[in-house]
């Protein structure tokens, strides 16, 4: 019996507990690195605080990067334990809309990582796998830990990194190097999400999807529109209405206290 048939289907929370087994299952893949089974708890917690849905705000921002990565001409999708075990086949086709390359670019790096994410990608049906091969890696000086270490054919050359799920002072370095950071963070206070040039404030699991499908959307339309959808968009806005949209709701919940008093209510056994 694996850990995930144990998940009882009714439980309030199952969908939530099947990410974590996923999770938890390619950690010990040496997929994940331990520090991420702790990002993914900040990642939830956010969520929880976001309403666990995706917002308007969410929405613009996946758009202006649709038209950002459109836009692109080298752009490229840097992918690290978590990402590869939340979202390889998605990855998979957002590279395949955007005509992006895929590159490994870990934190924890180890070699033994780089094959097992490398596995995940190949078998999510990633023709190429970038950021693995000794011979075309180049360092970024600007950066002193192990994600100094790029790729000569993907991110040392790229416009556009899409970076989701990042820790730290990459996004700060890449943007001193010319680039175009896309963060993908729950957390709209993390430095990466403050210093990306476009941060979606959702979850990987949920927005990739809708990103395909803005992506596809915007492909047949015309460079001047892609190019307006991008200059429209304001990052700064977009953080602090994220940072907005979480106290709103706390304050409408600590008010009315509505959510626990509703699920008391319902449940008379529990006083
Ligand atoms: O695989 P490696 O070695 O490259 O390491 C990857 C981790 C994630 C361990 C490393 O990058 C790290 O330590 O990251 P941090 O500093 O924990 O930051 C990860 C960010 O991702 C946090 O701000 C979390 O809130 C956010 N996050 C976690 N899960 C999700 C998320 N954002 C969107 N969707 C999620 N599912």
């Amino acid at each position: 019996m694996t850990e995930e048939t144990k998940i009882p289907p009714k439980h309030p929370r199952a969908e939530s507990l099947r990410i974590r087994e996923k999770l938890i299952k390619h950690f010990k893949s040496g997929v994940v690195a331990q520090a991420g089974l702790i990002a993914h708890g900040r990642g939830e917690a956010f969520d929880y605080l976001l309403g666990e849905k995706t917002t308007e705000n969410a929405r613009r921002a996946f758009k202006a990067v649709a038209a950002t990565m459109l836009l692109a001409k080298k752009p490229v999708i840097s992918v690290n334990g978590n990402v590869a075990a939340l979202a390889a086949e998605d990855i998979n086709k957002l590279a395949d809309v955007f005509n992006a390359k895929v590159e490994v670019n870990l934190f924890y790096r180890s070699r033994e990582r780089e094959i097992a994410i490398k596995k995940v990608l190949d078998e999510a049906g990633v023709k190429e796998v970038l950021g693995i091969d000794e011979k075309m890696s180049a360092q970024v000086s600007e950066l002193h830990s192990e994600r100094r270490r790029v790729d000569k054919r993907g991110i040392l050359v790229a416009d556009v990194v899409f970076v989701p799920l990042e820790d730290g002072d990459r996004t700060e370095a890449l943007r001193k190097m010319g680039k175009t950071v896309i963060a993908i963070d729950l957390n709209p206070l993390s430095r990466t999400a403050q210093l990306a040039s476009i941060t979606i404030v959702d979850n990987i699991i949920r927005v990739i999807p809708d990103l395909i499908k803005e992506g596809r959307k915007l492909k047949t339309e015309k460079l001047k529109k892609l190019q307006k959808i991008v200059s429209d968009f304001d990052n700064r806005k977009n953080l602090s209405n994220a940072i907005k949209l979480i106290n709103k709701r706390l304050l409408e919940l600590s008010e009315k206290g509505v959510y626990i008093t509703q699920v008391l209510q319902k449940r008379r056994d529990i006083r």
